[in-house]
């Protein structure tokens, strides 16, 4: 592998932006949405009635944190039986952008700490492409007593990682039986360097964030987590479900396509960063949002439509729209319970518990290594 030069963030929006709109048919990444303003917009998406995702998936972790925990301390042992634990354990996560769920579990984890004694702190390690999304989560840790942070930044789908098995000693000395990625081997290397006994890790992949990937991707990203994760080890995974008796397809795409329009303005601002960033001049009044359930491949899509025949200007090139065409910009996709657990299993994965809603929305799923 060469060591690539870094490039500028100007320069990947670039590349990413004239690689998606002169293919067919156009495309932008849904990483894009996240400018500030993106980011901004999409924090008022979770507020909204009609996106019932994040406060479902609030609410799970609201009701279960705590048999989720033991689940993954215990798998198998009955809710009745006394909660014993002889080790501590860490909390990884991809992505850090889900504060008010993630504190949850972080809460649970430092009472059931109180509670059994154990000695160690906890450790927190969330791992994201953002620096500020990553400061947030270094604050709401900080607010919840008996944990460390410790922060990664990268971007976990296209960047090495590396999930810290110990933690720190109550003596302040660092655990330091870490495993680290060796991108160059490609190969995860051990080095057991102290006694500081191997703690458990449990990896949070929530948010649905999954829900943005081919499921040839989102296999990739999940073994690739279960490369870095050893026997004990668990994944909770949060996806949205797809449609069911419980779960009109409409409810979906209302999710989508809100009456107030934020899902809308969302959608539409990645056109005002690529005019911003990229110094082009999209007429963001000439196109309209648009959301579709894409029954096949069981996914909503986004779109941006072109109203009229128009060319846009991007970096010295010229982009032409036919009336009614798109860009899509954003695929979500919906699991049923058979199609997680395939993707859990094919990863390398045991599916060991699934904590639903009572209308069968959004699925935590928690998986072991074996
Ligand atoms: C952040 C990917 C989970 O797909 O529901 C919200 C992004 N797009 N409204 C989702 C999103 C439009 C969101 N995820």
């Amino acid at each position: 592998m060469t060591t690539a030069t870094p490039i500028s963030l100007n320069e990947t929006v670039l590349n990413e932006a004239l690689a998606g709109l002169t293919s067919i048919p156009k495309t932008l990444s849904p990483w894009l949405f996240y400018d500030q303003r993106g980011s901004d917009l999409f924090e008022q998406i979770t507020d909204l009635p009609e996106y019932y995702l994040t406060r479902t998936e609030r609410a799970l972790f609201a009701t279960h944190a705590d048999d989720i925990l033991r689940e993954f301390l215990s798998p198998g042992a009955p809710a009745t039986q006394a909660f014993r634990s002889p080790n501590t354990f860490t909390i990884a996560e991809l992505g850090a952008g889900s504060a008010s769920k993630t504190g949850l579990l972080l809460q649970a984890a430092t009472r059931l700490q109180a509670a059994t004694r154990l000695q160690p702190e906890i450790l927190y390690q969330p791992i994201d492409v953002s620096a500020s999304a990553l400061e947030a989560a270094e604050n709401l840790a900080a607010s919840i007593p008996g944990l460390t942070v410790q922060s990664q930044v990268a971007n976990y789908v296209t960047e090495p990682y590396t999930l810290q098995h110990s933690v720190a000693s109550n003596s302040g000395a660092p655990g330091l039986a870490s495993e680290t990625w060796d991108s160059q081997n490609a190969r995860a290397i051990n080095s057991p360097a102290s006694s500081a006994p191997r703690t458990r890790v449990l990896a949070l992949y929530i948010g649905s964030s999954i829900g943005n990937f081919s499921p040839e991707e989102s296999h990739a990203i999940l073994r690739r987590l279960r490369s870095h994760l050893q026997p004990g080890d668990a994944l909770l995974l949060g996806a949205d479900l797809a449609p069911s008796s419980h779960k009109p397809v409409a409810t979906i795409l209302a999710a989508y396509d809100d009456a107030e329009g934020v899902t809308a303005a969302f959608n539409l601002n990645v056109l005002t960063r690529l005019n911003r960033e990229l110094d082009a001049d999209f007429n963001v009044d000439r196109f309209v949002h648009r959301a579709r359930w894409n029954g096949n491949d069981s996914r909503i899509e986004m779109h941006l439509e072109s109203l009229l025949p128009q060319v846009v200007h991007i970096a010295g090139h010229r982009i032409s729209f036919a009336q009614f065409e798109t860009i899509h910009t954003e695929n979500s996709y919906k699991f049923t319970d058979e199609a997680l657990s395939a993707l859990l299993t094919r990863s390398g994965f045991t599916p060991t518990r699934t904590f639903h809603d009572p209308t069968r929305s959004f699925a935590l799923t928690l998986a072991h290594t074996v």
